[in-house]
């Protein structure tokens, strides 16, 4: 970086005896190398000046500082560090003053801590948000955090990574002062009428480190509860118990021991391939917004939506809606029908009263946006219609035959189908360019995920628009290209097949679930398959038969529990069984009996896997169908099968997502048990094009997020 870029991210001014220091590094004022730079050129430029006689350090735009620059990490370190800088900021004689309007996060809120004195704006949002990143505060935060707002409090706001408001910050004791004002110049403003303030009377130095913390003894003893605690939730994460041993050396060591206590476990986190699998989380769901689309087309407007159908999905979807702000008409078949469509949108609504996260007005104001109908005629002047009926093509067909008739000319008609061809039900409409996927993830209102299914013939501000709708709605947005399942279910129903084949080949269910829950999942697949239902996956299977390879393997032991009546919790047994209710489930003799019997009538002589090798296979299978999702343009990077298995899969977010995952593991060695694998079965394991054009090139799945 040129002293140029140096000076101008990092820019100062003297106002009277106050040296500002305005950082100005778009967007989000990271502390890249640059920034690091100039602080600490600022704090030499004000110790070197006797005229100068206190610090005033402001974010210019919308954010004071958002942390480390989180692009350098996995880099060679580039001096100056943060911590030298920040200590050097501390022991400064001048008085140092932090004036927070924005996010102030991680590296952020370090730099704040470092300064003898700190007031925030109302917009100020401050955190320690390292560990959503597979890392721990690493510029004393782990140090000073618990001497400002107290042990319990500081570890709470790094294990959880939530951002106070400037409200709760004060009571909290991590600023001193709450003014009004919105931007980077009222902050300035007022920092400077502080710093003042301050200079007028007379006020010394207060530094962080020289906080004493109180009653150590109980600290000590609450510091092990927490970390018995952390070690049971945080389910195989590596930095949240490196935190919890940084603020005991907070409390045991001096200072500066505790610090370099902090840079070591700081450097194992950062060398840990779960930063890597994080980091890459964090920024491929910020990509996945960048589609080829939104270079060329504004965003059509919407306010006013249509929901057809209220079954869950339909209820589900009308929730996120109004949860954005839109007016919905929710439309049913008939009076029964509508009835049951808005209980089934009060009792989300209700729930959240009984949890007391929602008040009685706020859910009625809500609710005035909300008009159930019977008839279609009541949809003519919407924006923009979601279609959430039953998951057949010609009841769709249907559907968009009506909305056809009514809607007006330019709303865009969504179909939230999850695997039928969305071409075929364009085609029902004279109006194809407007018509898309919508393809939510139930429960609608919470799962994140929305597959935006692009047809052959939809005009690209309806793709905009999707997009702008996900972004209202807050959830993370995909763009994939039509086929059976399109991302996420089409890999989904391979690895699933993979599973039932080592079902049938010697693992039980139960061993199978237990690896996939140790890779990380929440779950295993046959878990899964109870709590969805098992008779979903059977008509898929049903559907499908006509249409299946008479070669394929097919493994029928879903199909002989389904025959049984067992469709899972709701049934009170599937591949599980679950006495009275029960949530979680118990181990099932009767389906490993069936198991048994699959084997003997199929011949199998059943063998041994081992976790590890249960795994390979699990994984191999979704990676290599990830590739053939990108070879044939249905996913648009791999990052955005990451994404979708992140999102709305429950794959382990520290792993990255799985085309992540196998760019760590080497693509040469997952293809390599891909090749292995196809000497059992050819038809199963053929190893995607994609996956062995890159492995021959030496190139790795990110080389193509990187070049889209
Ligand atoms: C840390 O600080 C470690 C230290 O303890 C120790 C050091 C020794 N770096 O999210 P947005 C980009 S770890 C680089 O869409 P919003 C982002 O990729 C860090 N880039 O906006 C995007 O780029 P693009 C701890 C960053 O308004 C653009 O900025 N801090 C960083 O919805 C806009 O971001 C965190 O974990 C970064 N740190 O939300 C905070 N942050 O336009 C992480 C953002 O090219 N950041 N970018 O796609 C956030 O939580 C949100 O970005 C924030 C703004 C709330 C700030």
């Amino acid at each position: 970086m040129s002293d140029q870029a140096q000076a101008s991210v990092v820019q100062t001014r003297r106002e009277g005896d106050v040296l500002v220091v305005s950082i100005n590094n778009p967007p989000v004022n990271a502390l890249g190398q640059a920034v690091r730079a100039g602080l600490l050129a600022a704090m030499e430029q004000a110790e070197a000046d006797a005229a100068v006689r206190a610090v005033l350090i402001v974010g210019e735009g919308k954010a004071f500082i958002a942390g480390a620059d989180i692009r350098e990490f996995g880099k060679p370190a580039m001096p100056p560090s943060l911590p030298e800088v920040l200590n050097r900021m501390e022991a400064s004689d001048k008085i140092v003053v932090a004036a927070i309007h924005g996010p102030a996060l991680g590296g952020g809120l370090e730099v704040a801590m470092s300064a003898h004195y700190r007031l925030a704006l109302p917009a100020a949002k401050l955190g320690l948000p390292e560990v959503n990143l597979g890392l721990l505060p690493g510029a004393g935060g782990t140090q000073r955090a618990p001497r400002l707002m107290g042990v319990a409090a500081a570890a709470d706001l790094m294990l959880t990574g939530k951002h106070l408001s400037a409200k709760a910050a004060l009571a909290a004791g991590l600023v001193d002062k709450l003014v009004d004002g919105k931007d980077a110049t009222d902050a300035t403003a007022a920092g400077l009428a502080y710093t003042n303030e301050l200079l007028a009377a007379k006020t010394a130095p207060r530094r962080t480190r020289d906080i004493e913390i109180a009653d150590k003894a109980a600290a000590l003893a609450a510091l092990d509860t927490l970390a018995a605690d952390t070690a049971k939730k945080s389910r195989g994460l590596f930095s949240p118990l490196k935190i919890v041993e940084c603020v005991r050396a907070a409390v045991e060591l001096p200072f500066d021991q505790g610090i370099a206590k902090e840079r070591a476990l700081f450097v194992e986190c950062l060398n840990s391939p779960q930063r890597a699998g994080l980091i890459h989380a964090f920024f491929a769901e910020r990509e996945t917004a960048k589609i080829p689309e939104a270079k060329a087309a504004a965003p059509r407007h919407f306010a006013k939506i249509a929901v057809i159908g209220g079954g869950t999905m339909g209820a589900g979807i009308t929730v996120s809606a109004l949860d954005a702000g839109l007016t919905v008409t929710m439309i049913e078949r008939d009076a029964e029908s509508i009835a049951r469509g808005q209980a089934n949108v009060e009792k989300v609504y209700n729930g959240l009263i009984a949890k007391g996260r929602m008040t009685e007005e706020a859910k009625a104001a809500t609710m005035a946006r909300y008009t159930p109908s019977t008839s279609y005629d009541d949809i003519r002047d919407v924006d923009l219609v979601i279609e959430a009926v039953f998951e057949d093509l010609e009841v769709k067909k249907a559907v968009f035959k009506e909305l056809d008739r009514v809607c007006k000319a330019g709303a865009v008609l969504a179909t939230n189908t999850s695997y039928l061809d969305i071409d075929a039900i364009a085609a029902a409409t004279l109006r194809p360019q407007d018509v898309i996927g919508l393809h939510f993830f139930s429960p609608a209102n919470i799962m994140k995920l929305l597959e935006i299914v692009v047809p052959a013939k939809v005009a690209p501000d309806v793709v905009t628009t999707a997009f702008e709708l996900a972004k209202r709605m807050k959830k993370v947005p995909v763009r994939a290209g039509v086929c059976d399942g399109f991302i996420g279910n089409r890999i989904l129903a391979v690895y699933k097949q993979a599973a039932d084949y080592i079902m049938e080949d010697g693992a039980s269910p139960y061993e199978i679930d237990e690896a996939v829950r140790g890779f990380g999942y929440p779950m295993g697949p046959f878990q899964v398959t109870d709590l969805a239902g098992g008779d979903i996956g059977w008509a898929t299977r049903k559907r499908r038969a006509a249409t299946r390879d008479p070669k394929a393997r097919y493994v029928e032991v879903a199909d002989r529990v389904c025959e049984r009546g067992w469709f899972g919790q709701k049934t009170g047994r599937g591949f599980y069984l679950y006495p009275q209710g029960a949530r979680v489930g118990q181990p099932d003799p009767e389906v490993l009996a069936i198991v048994d019997a699959e084997r003997a009538r199929k011949g199998v002589t059943p063998r041994q896997f081992t976790p590890d090798e249960i795994m390979r296979r699990y994984m191999a299978a979704m990676v290599n169908e990830g590739a053939k999702v990108v070879e044939e343009g249905i996913a648009l990077r791999p990052l955005d099968v990451d994404v979708t298995f992140l999102s709305g899969y429950g794959f382990p977010r520290f792993r990255g997502g799985p085309m992540k995952w196998a760019d760590m593991q080497g693509l040469d060695k997952v293809l390599a048990d891909i090749r292995e694998f196809a000497k059992e079965d050819a038809l199963f394991w053929k190893p995607a094009l994609l996956l062995e054009k890159l492995v021959a090139e030496g190139r790795d799945f990110e080389s193509l997020n990187k070049a889209a």
